[in-house]
């Protein structure tokens, strides 16, 4: 089966909660390779055009808002099924039915509420490569690889 990437952020309140080793520990305890990484402070027009899919929305303002709160962990991840299988990991989008519901989740794990769910994963293919192209130039390498056997 072919390898497939998806992208993966890890959102402010997860940065700020020092949550990251134990996202990353969980990301490579479940198979995935890191194949870039970058922390970044999104500003408006950045938050604004990766969630373009919900300008319409009424919490637009309010989430664009919470991604420009302070910095963010950007992560290409490579596995089989990745799409699915990040999704999969991460819980449902509303963090707090993911601690009663999938409370092994990571979204159960760091995230507290709908809107401050922790982590973002792709929800398609065709997501993950806009996404992926939103973020990382296709040429530069951008960081290292990190798999299991870095660790
Ligand atoms: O893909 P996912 O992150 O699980 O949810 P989306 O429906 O794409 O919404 C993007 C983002 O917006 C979500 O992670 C939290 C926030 N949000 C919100 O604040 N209120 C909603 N009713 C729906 C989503
Ligand atoms: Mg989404």
């Amino acid at each position: 089966t072919e390898k497939e990437k998806t992208l993966a952020i890890i959102k402010p309140d997860g940065l700020y909660g020092n949550y990251t080793e134990n996202i990353k520990k969980a990301i490579l305890d479940s198979g995935f390779t890191i194949l870039k990484e970058m922390t970044i402070q999104l500003d408006d027009d950045a938050a604004m055009g990766f969630y373009a899919e919900h300008s319409s929305k009424g919490f637009f303002s309010s989430l664009v808002k919470y991604m420009t709160s302070g910095p963010v962990l950007i992560m290409v991840l490579e596995k089989e099924n990745a799409v699915a299988d990040w999704r999969t990991l991460i819980g449902p989008t509303d963090a707090s039915t993911a601690k009663i519901t999938h409370p092994h989740s990571i979204r159960a794990m760091c995230g507290m509420t709908l809107e401050k769910n922790c982590v973002h994963g792709s929800d398609s293919f065709q997501s993950a490569e806009r996404e992926i192209a939103f973020f990382f130039d296709e040429k530069s390498s951008d960081r290292v690889v990190i798999g299991h056997d870095e660790l």
